[in-house]
């Protein structure tokens, strides 16, 4: 799968191969750096700038070199694969080059193919180029594709990772013609290998992975050939000591000798890869030990936190608890005092209530009484005022009576006098002749 990258982002492409193919002379041309060196035995990184993105390029170590055992080319390999992935740098692809130069394929790279498949993995292998080198090297161009048809025809070889998804290249030895590959590499979906996930993830030894038991079975059947080159050469020897050909015995035993430092040459490099595998093994039981010691470790500390948290948990519920307690005290007293201030103020109305009933009751009385008083002075003074009017009228009548006595008398002494007068004159006319007289309207008769 193809993606867009973002624009910095470090793009990892190695360069793979076996000894002398180019691979140093790759990564200096196109990426400048003129300190790529000849003859790589460590695995180094270089960086630059290309198109918005960092690209480095990995130098890698080849196989089948002189100076270095395949064994430890592919352990430097491992732990550099092994550091980057637990970065989780992954790479975005690999330029596994081969001279295009080479007349046939010989043993040494068909095993190199070999054990780069084992390390790299079924889909790391949509990544790969199969790039052939050196073209300026080729006199005539038609051989040149000839071999190149020949390398991806051949199961053997390129063609069973042609078909698997790896793509077949040319790198014409310039930077123009470097940077084209890597500008299709560039979008790639990094892959890990499967040597990364089985030395990290699944904790393998080297010797343990696909491409450690591909260079362990080579070396059992190196020794083997060797073995029995030594055993057909000895054979040809006593042939050669029973013929009595000196000559014939010399050079068998030198072929004999390159035989034998051959086969020592393996069996060193397989009990190399035994010994390797045995300090693996010790280092990931010091691991595994570091692990478990480290697991126990966190299982306390988990158990250690666990308590306090469980103790913090306990703690707070008692405070809750606590809480709760003197709350619900604090409830009861604010109730109490509520309850008791209600009764006081119940018995406050109750008491108010009553002295309003008694100051209603003695206000009623008191209104009963002053009515009553009020009723008995009006009726006292009604009683007085007709005594008064009957008095009143009892001297009005007096008075009247006296009056009437008095006007009686008067008018008996007017009468009287009116009497005395008519008898003074009838005394008087009577001296002279003596008459009845009538005074006013009332008639009467004086009689004498
Ligand atoms: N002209 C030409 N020379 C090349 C090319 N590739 C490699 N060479 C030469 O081939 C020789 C070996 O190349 P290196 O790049 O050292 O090979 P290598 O793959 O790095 O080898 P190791 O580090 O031993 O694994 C050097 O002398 C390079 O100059 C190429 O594309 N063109
Ligand atoms: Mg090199």
């Amino acid at each position: 799968m193809e993606t867009s990258v973002p624009p910095g982002k470090e793009v990892l492409i190695a360069v793979m191969g076996v000894t002398g193919a180019g691979k140093s002379y790759f990564v200096r041309e196109v990426s400048g750096h003129q300190e790529v060196k000849k003859g790589t035995s460590q695995v180094e990184s270089y960086s630059f700038q290309h198109a918005g993105s960092t690209i480095t390029l990995v130098d890698t170590p080849g196989f089948n070199d002189t100076t270095r055992t395949d064994t430890e080319v592919l352990a430097e390999i491992c732990q550099w694969t092994s550091k980057t992935y637990k970065e989780e740098r992954l790479l975005s692809g690999i330029i596994y080059l081969h001279r295009i130069t080479d007349v046939r394929m010989d043993s040494s790279a068909v095993k190199n193919l070999r054990t780069f498949q084992k390390l790299c993995g079924r889909s790391a292998l949509r990544n790969v180029f199969l790039t052939t080198t050196q073209w300026s090297k080729v006199t005539d161009q038609a051989e040149g594709e000839m071999r190149e048809r020949d390398l991806c025809g051949e199961r053997n070889f390129w063609g069973i990772l042609l078909e698997k998804g790896a793509t077949l290249q040319r790198f014409h030895g310039t930077r123009e013609s470097g940077l084209k590959l890597i500008d299709q590499l560039v979008p790639k979906q990094p892959e890990a290998l499967d040597i990364q996930d089985q030395i990290v993830t699944q904790k393998r030894t080297i010797i343990e992975t696909d491409a450690g038991q591909c260079i362990n079975e080579d070396l059992i059947e190196q020794e083997k050939r060797y073995r029995e080159e030594i055993e057909s050469l000895e054979r040809e020897r006593q042939a050669a000591v029973d013929e009595k050909d000196d000559q014939m015995k010399e050079l068998i035993a030198e072929e004999q000798a390159k035989a034998q430092e051959k086969l020592e040459k393996a069996a060193a490099e397989k009990r190399r890869l035994a010994e390797m595998h045995a300090e693996e093994m010790r280092k990931r039981d010091i691991e595994k030990q570091r692990e478990e010691e480290r697991r126990k470790e966190e299982q306390r500390e988990a158990q250690a936190k666990l308590e306090k948290a469980e103790a913090e948990k306990r703690r707070k519920e008692e405070q809750h608890a606590e809480e709760l307690r003197k709350q619900q005290e604090r409830e009861e007293r604010r109730i109490k005092a509520e309850q008791e201030r209600a009764a006081a103020e119940a018995n406050r109305l109750a008491a108010l209530h009553a002295a309003q009933i008694r100051e209603q009751q003695e206000r009623e009385a008191r209104a009963r009484r002053e009515a009553q008083e009020k009723a008995a002075a009006e009726a006292r003074r009604l009683e007085e005022l007709h005594a008064a009017q009957i008095r009143e009228q009892q001297e009005r009548d007096a008075r009247l009576r006296i009056e009437e006595q008095e006007k009686a008398a008067a008018e008996a002494r007017r009468l009287e006098a009116i009497h005395r007068e008519n008898l003074e004159r009838s005394r008087r006319n009577r001296d002279r002749g003596g008459i009845g007289i009538r005074i006013g309207p009332i008639g009467f008769k004086i009689r004498f």
